[in-house]
Parts: structure tokens; sequence; C-alpha cells
């Protein structure tokens, strides 16, 4: 396999942490030991997840301001494909790429899938784009794309998803993410009633075409592009999306794309019931879809979610098997240092939420105890499992401190050599 920082970095930049780390994770596993909790199990769950990586992420973005580039931007998806490596590498916790057509478009698929066997990666979700124009296409997603009210536009919208089927069958993809920015700007500009039809109606042809062993994805916006109304605008269009298509449509959550102070967890919760949780985007916000890095604003809701999601798993809920991804715009760090740091971010809910005392929570929440049912979810998260996820890290042959041993390795320096800067590209606003 390919491995983009030379292994002695990583290996040097551990044995300045390991005996440290040691001293930290047995001491934690004593103290969690008095809980009735193995670390050993948790580390093992930790250590087996994985969340994927969006082709788009690695690239600087930027606001419909400015995009302010940062050095060695990759130019194509080849660069991405290595830069994603890189996180692999270092977190051991992103072993898969989601790519977005045409930004990440190639003639010789074959060459793509071989780099990424290389590079140790698998394609994740296709992610289909009818929100802005592709150069020399025939009709305009100007006003809407799969909901249009032209039927040669819807047509085009349609042919697009198919496309990306089938590049993501080449790839080993089973899934495609559907997004659309559809949508209207001043009352009266679209009939609810009618674009909702067609949209479902060129949605039923996408899944007609879906590969059985294929899932399709579909993802709520409240607003943006469109400013009055969305088509699909939250879970509960969502969720009738996903039951009027067929058992292979679920709903994707993006955690940026509700009102502020929505119960994301609740959402999350309902559509686990409902056995329609497709998966998640996950980054973070302050006000509305601003695309922050996970963890980095509120990281008690990014656990109460994973607390859903470890109690569905716990109880092995039916038809229970969410795709996780990042999906950010990282417009003034280091994409691969922000990358890194949300995938642990997601690692670290994960393994906060596994920790919950559940019989305990249950049983006061049987009891009405809402004080000891709050401490409950509140002693989990306040625990610092930073040692659980360094250990199944550098286990599994990455970085103690991906962030330190990334600066380590110059590999920033070296890719900013070799690549000349790139003025455009995919800003990743999804
Ligand atoms: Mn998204």
């Amino acid at each position: 396999m390919t491995l983009m920082i030379s292994t002695s970095v990583v290996e040097a930049e551990n044995a300045t942490r390991r005996d440290a780390l040691t001293r930290d994770y047995d001491s934690l596993g004593e103290r969690l030991a008095r809980r009735g909790v193995d670390i050993d199990a948790v580390k093992a769950k930790v250590a087996a997840y994985g969340v994927a990586v969006p082709s788009w992420g690695v690239g600087t973005g930027g606001t419909r301001f400015a995009r302010f580039p940062g050095a060695g931007e990759p130019r194509n998806i080849f660069d991405k494909l290595e830069d994603c490596a890189v996180i692999q590498q270092l977190t051991r916790a992103t072993p898969a790429v989601s790519l977005h057509i045409p930004w990440d478009k190639v003639s010789d698929l074959g060459a793509l899938k071989e780099k990424g066997t290389a590079l140790g990666l698998s394609f994740d979700a296709m992610n289909s784009n009818t929100f802005s124009d592709a150069p020399g296409q025939t009709h305009s997603y100007k006003f809407g794309s799969l909901s249009h009210t032209d039927s040669a536009t819807r047509r085009q919208a349609i042919e697009h998803n198919l496309e990306c089927v089938e590049i993501g069958k080449a790839l080993g993809s089973k899934a495609l993410t559907v997004w659309i920015g559809d949508g209207s700007n001043f009352p009266g500009q679209s009939n609810f009633t009618r674009a909702f039809e067609r949209y479902l109606d060129s949605m039923k042809a996408v899944y007609a075409a879906l590969p059985d062993d294929w899932r399709v994805f579909t993802e709520h916006k409240m607003f943006e592009p469109a400013f009055y109304s969305s088509v699909v605008q939250d879970w509960g269009t969502n969720y009738l999306i996903a039951q009027e298509l067929g058992p292979k449509a679920f709903c994707l959550v993006d955690l940026g794309h509700h009102a502020p102070n929505v119960n994301i967890e609740m959402i999350v919760a309902r559509l686990i019931q409902f056995k329609k949780l497709g998966g998640f985007h996950f980054n973070d916000s302050k006000y509305g879809d601003d695309d922050l890095d996970t963890g980095s604003i509120d990281p008690y809701r990014l656990f109460l979610v994973f607390n859903e999601l470890v109690d569905a798993e716990t109880r092995a809920a039916d038809g229970f098997d969410p795709a996780h991804m990042l999906d950010q715009s990282h417009n003034v760090t280091d994409p691969i240092e922000s990358l890194m740091t949300s995938a642990m971010e997601v690692g670290r809910a994960y393994a906060q939420a596994l920790i919950v005392d559940r019989n305990a929570l249950a049983g006061y929440q049987q009891e009405n105890d809402a004080l000891m049912a709050s401490e409950t979810l509140k002693t989990a998260f306040r625990t610092d499992v930073e040692p659980i996820l360094a250990m199944a890290r550098l286990e599994n042959g990455g970085a103690i401190s991906p962030v330190s041993a990334y600066r380590e390795s110059g590999y920033r320096a070296r890719v900013a050599a070799e690549r000349p800067a790139v003025a455009g590209g995919g800003g990743g606003i999804v």
C-alpha cells in the first residue's frame, strides 16, 4: 500500500507520547471499570468505526463573498485521494471517500479505482450535483432541476443521477446521495404541491434504475440557495420521499440543514424508529448551514445524536445501518487538519455514547427522575475518552496525535511545491 507520510515520522512522533498514553489509558480503564465499563470493549468498537471523508472537503472552501485558497490544494480527484489517504493513515478513522460528480469526473474510472485501492481507500456514497450548471450542459438549473417545470430539464437531472450511479458501480460504491437546491425566492413563484409532485416523479425514475444492492439517500435542507421555500425542506418531507420511493430509499441528516435549536437527536430517533435513517453529513453550526468543523461549536449535541445511535445499536434496531460522512467547508484551516480533527470528534462522540450507563438511564426514565437521567448522560459526556481514541489509533497503525505527526511530516509544504495554486475549484457547500 502507498503511504503518503513516512512511517518513521509517525513512529518517532508516537515514541514521544507512548508512555504517557499507556498510563492515561490504564488510569481511565480503572475509572471506567468502577462504573462497570470494559475499556477494551469500547476501544474495539471505536477502532472498528469509520467516517467517510468528502472529496470536496480537502480543498479550501469559501463563502459567497470570497475564497482564500490554501497552499498545495489538490488539483483533481487523484490529488484529493492522496490528501484523503493522509487523513486515513494518521487517524485510521476515515477508510472511505465520498465523491462528487461532476467535480470528480474522470475519463479513466479504472485508474481512479486503482488509485483508491493503492491508497487503501474505498468509495462511499456518490453525490450528484444539480444545484449548479456544468459547463456546456443543455438545460440550466437556475429554476430547479428534479422539480423543474420543464420536463427536458427534469430528464437531464435524472440522467445525471443515473450517470452518478454508473460511475459509482465502476468504483464499488453502493449508495447515491441526492441533494437539490430547488425552491423559490418569492411567495407565489412556485406551486408547492406541483413542484413536489414533479420531484417525486423524477426521483421515482432514479429509484427505478438503482441496482438492487444500492441505497439512495435524500438530503433535506431548510433554505439556501432558495430563500423563501425549498422543495425538500425538512425531515418530514424527506420521510415522505423515502416512503414514496420504497425500501432502498432513506433519509440523510446533515446536521447543518435545520433551523437553529431544532432537536436533531429527536429527528434521528424518529427516523431510526421508522427504519428510514440513511446516514449523516456531520459538521457543526452556530447560525445556519455554516459547515464548520464537527464538534467545534456544540459537541454535546453531537454526543446526543450518538447517544441515539448507540441506543439503536445496543438494541440491534431493525434496519439500522446508517452511513457516516463528514460534510464541511474549511475556509481558514488546513483542510487535512480540520478533517482529521473532525473525524476524531465523531469517534469521541461515539466513545462517549458507548460508556453511557444504559440500564441506569432506563431506570431513571421509568421513575421520571429527570435530574439523574440527565446526570447519567453528562457523566459519560464529561469523561475524557481521548486515551481510548488515541490507543485505538496507535494499535491500528495511526498516530497518537495526528495533527502533530502531520505537521512534523511537512506534507503540506511538499505538495505545495508540487501542485501549482488553483484559483477556482469546487467550494464544497452542500
Ligand atoms: Mn450535506
